[in-house]
């Protein structure tokens, strides 16, 4: 196999930059660039000049033999100064020296094929790199050193264990079980179903958590959208002005409560406009209002918002500051909640009302949740199996419970890449980063 290299940590200019080779050639390669033919200790940093273009850097090297390496491989960093003209010279002369550039993900691949990670594993480490709030950290981290392959892995071998004692006793087939027998085998089946049901139905906070709340803003014009926006997550995304339609396009934002992403959306003022742009912004907020997982309507005192969506929603009257808010506090609803988004005033109020409207139970960060699709189809197939099995325990012979049970077990080795193909493992890793 070829020995890759890239940069491992993102290009521009920084205090340096670590770029990373992985293969056979790695040490040799790493020895010419050094120009001295040193046996390098194992894990230790060096302090050597690298020589390249007719340039040099003063660089740390640090060697990884195989098999103690994130790929398995023979792996080398150097950490030259950072900068990416000085990183991308010491990569044409590793290249120049016999290295190949790597593809996306391609370390991680290699750690994959040579057993250093599952799939599920590998995955984390992305969720891990791509996290933007503490929940999605701690589930690409639990990801990553195992949560999830190991739940995988006790309910295969329980499966395979059941496989073991039918497969033994059809070779007999003049056996019959005994009624406890069956009893225990099914019994199993079902507490297998039960957990794999649990985690299925707590995959949709594992969602959340791994993408976040929509929440739409939507209102008339000049109801303050924008400004609440801007409130909300602490930034100057939104123009706001006093003129009705300022905006059009749908502006996004985020902030994070609790630990989890809340993804905002402010639209044009719903209205009914005969300018040609601003018709347009409004068809996007209609839009806006199908996708969003939970809808702020805005009013103030003048325009109050009469939209009706099916979606859970939070009538939010703005511009306290300037409306006597007892006086007219008995007209609406008492889940009403009054804001000044101007004023900061119960700004954080409204971000536990969203929260407490769209996170039902608590998220405990101790638990295993499902927060990739592919893993939670995975783990649907292999509970749809596991079910034809239950059903169809008593009223068919064993070698047909005996392929269900097989399938749910290669169903399961989706998610940890063990029953996977290559295409499918093409595309996990050509969604990492380069350099990982
Ligand atoms: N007094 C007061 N004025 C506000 C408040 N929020 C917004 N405004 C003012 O209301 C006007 C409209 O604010 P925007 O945030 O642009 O309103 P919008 O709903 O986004 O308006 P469009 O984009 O035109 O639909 C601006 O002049 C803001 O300064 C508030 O809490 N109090
Ligand atoms: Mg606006």
């Amino acid at each position: 196999m070829e020995t890759i290299v890239a940069l491992a940590t993102p290009a521009g200019n920084s205090g340096v930059a670590v770029i990373r080779m992985s293969g056979e050639k790695s040490k040799s390669i790493l020895q010419k660039i050094i120009h001295e033919d040193i046996e390098f200790e194992p894990r230790k940093m060096y302090l050597k000049r690298v020589y390249f273009s007719g340039l040099e850097d003063t660089c740390l090297v640090v060697f990884f033999p195989h098999p103690n390496s994130y790929t398995g491989e023979d792996v080398v960093e150097i950490q030259s100064h950072g900068g990416y003209f000085i990183a991308q010279k010491i990569i044409d002369e590793l290249i120049r020296l016999g290295a190949t550039l790597a593809d996306r993900g391609e370390f991680s691949k290699r750690a994959f094929i040579n057993g250093k990670l599952s799939l599920d594993q590998a995955e984390g480490i992305m969720d891990l790199i791509n996290a933007e709030s503490e929940m999605q950290a701690k589930t690409g981290s639990s990801l990553m050193q195992g949560k999830l392959k190991n739940f995988i892995t006790n309910y295969q071998n329980k499966l395979t264990e059941i496989l073991a004692e039918i497969e033994a006793k059809l070779d007999y087939p003049e056996y019959e079980y005994t009624e406890n027998e069956t009893s225990n085998v099914l019994k199993t089946l079902q507490d297998i179903e039960a957990n794999l049901n649990l985690l299925i139905s707590e995959s949709t906070t594992g969602i959340i958590i791994k993408n976040g709340i929509k929440v739409a803003l939507i209102g008339s014009p000049n109801v303050g959208k924008s400004s609440l926006l801007n409130a909300l997550s602490k930034s100057n995304k939104a123009i706001v002005t006093s003129i009705a339609g300022t905006t059009r396009d749908v502006i996004e934002a985020e902030y994070e409560y609790n630990g989890i992403i809340f993804r905002l959306y402010d639209t044009a003022g719903i209205h009914e406009s005969q300018d040609e742009v601003e018709k347009i912004g409004i068809e996007r907020a209609k839009q806006i209002l199908n996708e969003a997982d939970i809808v702020l309507k805005i009013s103030d005192d003048k325009n109050l918002c009469t939209i009706k969506t099916p979606k859970p929603y939070i009538n939010v009257i703005n511009k306290s500051d300037i409306i006597d808010v007892d006086k007219i506090k008995k007209q609406f609803q008492d889940d009403t909640i009054f804001v000044s988004a101007k004023n900061n005033e119960n700004i954080d109020k409204l971000k536990q009302l969203i929260f407490d409207k769209t996170i039902h139970g608590e998220i405990n960060t101790n638990k295993l949740y499902l927060t990739n699709t592919r893993h939670i189809e995975c783990v649907k197939q292999a509970k749809n199996y596991i079910n034809n099995a239950i059903t169809q325990f008593n009223s068919t012979s064993m070698d047909i419970i005996s392929s269900e049970i097989k399938s749910a077990w290669l169903a399961l080795g989706e998610v940890t890449g063990e029953t996977n193909n290559e295409t499918i493992i093409d595309k996990i890793f050509s969604k990492f980063c380069l350099g990982k």
